[in-house]
């Protein structure tokens, strides 16, 4: 027979038990994908949102940051992301359009006048929008970073006009719309991921990509393709996302806590980004990379079909109208 001193301990021993449970319960480790390496912008800015989530949960909520593709290509974690294997993912929009079809939009060519008029759009209502319209799909859309302007660049020769692009195979992010912009362009379009661009470049499977300033440099493809021409067709952003199924998992507070310290890594990024993109710069023209400027409109004329293409229901034409009209 126990004591009454023993029943005692003992219930004080399964309460305090069941408290350690709830207090573990309440426990939160994310893991966080990005392609970039260590020391890329979007990879910092995600790794000062996880120190926000940590300090703002005193320690209870914590993102492990995995860049440099350890966990996949984008096209992988994106899959990985939807199905609750991975629990962020910061990625480009590209991969998402044949997700979600309002991402599609902000990449369409010249369809930002300015990197102010991009800030303007995705930091407002048409922002949040987007955000949303991942949803559905099993993806929670948290916020944007910058990617800058997006521009071709390859092993042949400056490109100055569309002509100049005839032929060539110049490969793009797995997406429709990328596709499409090359066809425009009377180019091939070769979609393959991220981490096998510089191979195919070197060995000649493709003559060009297209990507922004701090990517031509990170990826080192300046290397083996160095004609960059400044035709800037596309600002595609950024986005940082989380599974739905580890959305669902959380309370509503450390929901609010997770788009809190989103929201608030993206001035550190933008940052980051400005500083990264002037380096990246001087970077390929010391090593000597041929860099042009061109005449926009030959591409803006060229490309401009692409925008009954892929904004194709009345509801992302009204995306357009209101994208341009922010002023
Ligand atoms: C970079 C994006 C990255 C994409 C990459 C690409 O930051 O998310 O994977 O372009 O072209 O600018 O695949």
């Amino acid at each position: 027979m126990a004591t009454k001193a023993m029943r005692f301990l003992m219930a004080g021993a399964l309460i305090l038990s069941l408290a350690g449970q709830a207090f573990a319960q309440n426990k939160v480790s994310l893991r966080s994908a990005d392609t970039h390496p260590e020391d890329y912008p979007t990879v910092q800015a995600v790794k000062a949102m996880a120190k926000t989530l940590e300090e703002q949960s005193k320690g209870r909520i914590t993102m492990k940051v995995f860049p440099g593709r350890q966990l996949g290509e984008e096209k992988d974690t994106i899959e990985q992301t939807i199905a609750g294997a991975i629990d962020v993912n910061r990625v480009n929009m590209a991969p998402l359009n044949s997700v979600a079809p309002p991402t599609a939009i902000p990449g369409l060519p010249f369809i930002f006048r300015s990197v102010e008029h991009m800030h303007k759009v995705m930091d407002g209502p048409i922002g949040d929008q987007i955000l949303d319209s991942l949803e559905p799909y099993g993806l929670i859309g948290l916020c944007f970073y910058d990617s800058g302007a997006r521009s071709f660049y390859n092993s042949k020769k400056p490109i100055n006009t569309p002509e100049d692009m005839k032929g060539m195979k110049i490969r793009v992010q797995n997406s429709d719309l990328f596709v499409s912009m090359v066809a425009a362009l009377g180019a091939n379009a070769t979609p393959m991921e991220f981490g096998q661009v510089y191979e195919a470049l070197s060995t000649g499977v493709i003559d060009g990509a297209e990507n922004n300033w701090p990517s031509y440099e990170s990826t080192r493809h300046f290397e083996v393709a160095k004609f960059y021409s400044l035709d800037e067709h596309s600002m595609s952003p950024e986005v940082l996302v989380v599974s739905k199924v580890t959305w669902n998992k959380l309370s509503k507070e450390d929901q609010a806590l997770l788009r809190k310290a989103a929201r608030e890594s993206v001035p550190v990024m933008r940052k980051l980004w400005a500083e990264r993109e002037d380096k990246a710069r001087k970077v390929v023209e010391a090593a000597g990379s041929k860099i042009n400027t061109v005449n926009k409109e030959p591409f803006i004329k060229a490309m401009a079909p692409l925008y009954d293409k892929f904004a194709n229901t009345p509801q992302l034409k009204d995306l357009v109208t209101k994208i341009q009209a922010v002023q």
